[in-house]
């Protein structure tokens, strides 16, 4: 084997391969319904927030008329569109046969929410449109009604924007819905949330998209949340969160590990629990779907950057921390390495890091003496 030029310690990676299938399948797939008519953005929509094109099942044929599913291994989509009048059954009518077939696929296929498309030009819901929504909630799924398309203007003082008079005029009617006569309409919509899903122009990144995640976040079942804050990816903070108490246990794991001081030579006794943090992590941003890398060479690079954690920080720690770590020094560690991995994950993930040139990338993200000798001061800080 050719001699690593930097002397780093040389790291097993199944543990990251292990900790990042075993993590993957417990988020699961995040399963959503788009409905509603060709053309009115459903597609765009998903793009914006999930940031990928996926897959169609089954060849190009779809599931039963009017609907297909498209799924990867973090998320599926319902795409139910074209039930079109005239063809022997009520839109609702299709859409409950549709919602038949869906029941009986796995769990793993079972719709989470609904987003409900309308395009926000049309000036009012059709008959149509309700007995769908009255379907939808009948099968007690949570529907968002999301008006597409939106045309936002820039207040030119207040900087704020604001959709046109007539969007929300549609959606004050949609949050209180009532007849010609003025009688209330039954529409069973949890939300109302006005969108867009690029510029004027076809460029940009849209409007009201933060709020759609918000919103999808809140009515997922709870068992599916964390599998919706993997499969978006608009919301970095959430991702964050996701990754913080991994980074704790790795702490906690590694101070036990160093409770009884572990001789430099053995630093790489750490690399395991290292190798299964960041193996969690990658998961959390769904890092082998958006790049394309395998799982094995996500692995190979946490390896590496595992090892020069140690080999950096050991050398130059000697002076400060003897000849052995010790539990804080390899709390310390670990808590860097985990750091540099979240923040090298990130830029993988919103695409700041061409995939390409990777080879070199992680190097400006692993930890340095300083970030470990401040997870240091930070310690004796809280100990007091
Ligand atoms: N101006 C504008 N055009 C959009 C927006 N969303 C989608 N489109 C355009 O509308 C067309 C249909 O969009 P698509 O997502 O394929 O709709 P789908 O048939 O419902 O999946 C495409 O040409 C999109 O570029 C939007 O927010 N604003
Ligand atoms: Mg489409």
């Amino acid at each position: 084997m050719a001699k690593d030029p930097l002397d780093r310690p040389k790291i097993d990676d199944q543990e990251f391969i292990a900790a990042n299938s075993e993590a993957r399948k417990r988020y699961g797939r995040f399963n959503l319904a788009v409905v509603g008519n060709t053309g009115v953005g459903k597609s765009s929509l998903v793009n914006a927030v999930f940031g990928r094109e996926l897959a169609k099942v089954g060849k190009g044929l779809p599931v039963t008329q009017g609907v297909n599913y498209y799924d990867d291994e973090t998320l599926g989509i319902w795409d139910f569109e074209g039930f079109e009048i005239g063809s022997g059954k009520t839109p609702a009518e299709s859409l409950r046969d549709g919602l038949k077939i869906v029941a009986k696929r796995p769990s793993s296929e079972q719709i989470a929410v609904v987003w409900y498309c309308v395009a926000a030009n049309a000036d009012r819901l059709t008959v149509p449109d309700i007995e769908m929504i009255r379907e939808l909630d009948a099968a007690g799924l949570p529907v968002i009604l999301v008006l597409t398309k939106v045309h936002w203007t820039k207040n030119p003082v207040t900087g704020k924007y604001r959709a046109s008079k007539d969007t929300e005029a549609f959606r004050d009617w949609l949050e209180d819905p009532v007849d010609g006569d003025g009688e209330p309409i039954h529409l069973p919509v949890r939300r109302v949330i006005l969108t867009s899903s690029q510029g004027k122009n076809g460029k940009g990144t849209g409007h009201g998209l933060g709020d759609l995640v918000a919103q999808t976040l809140a009515l997922s079942p709870d068992s599916e949340k964390d599998a919706f804050r993997v499969a978006q990816r608009l919301n970095l903070p959430w991702k964050r969160e996701m990754a913080r108490p991994v980074i704790l246990a790795a702490v906690a794991a590694s101070a036990a590990a160093a409770a009884v001081p572990i001789p430099i030579a053995d630093a790489t006794t750490l690399a395991p629990i290292q190798m299964t943090m960041m193996g969690r992590i990658a998961a959390i941003y769904d890092l082998n779907m958006k790049t394309m890398m395998s799982t094995s060479a996500i692995a190979q690079l946490g390896a590496q950057m595992a090892g020069r954690a140690l080999a950096t920080s050991l050398v130059k720690l000697i002076p400060v921390a003897g000849n052995v770590i010790n539990a804080s020094v390899a709390s310390a560690i670990t808590a860097a390495t985990g750091e540099a991995w979240v923040r090298f994950c990130e830029q993988v993930h919103i695409g700041k890091i061409d995939v390409s040139q990777i080879d070199g990338a992680w190097e400006q993200f692993a930890p340095t003496i300083v970030s470990v000798l401040g997870k240091l001061a930070t310690q004796k800080g809280i100990k007091g």
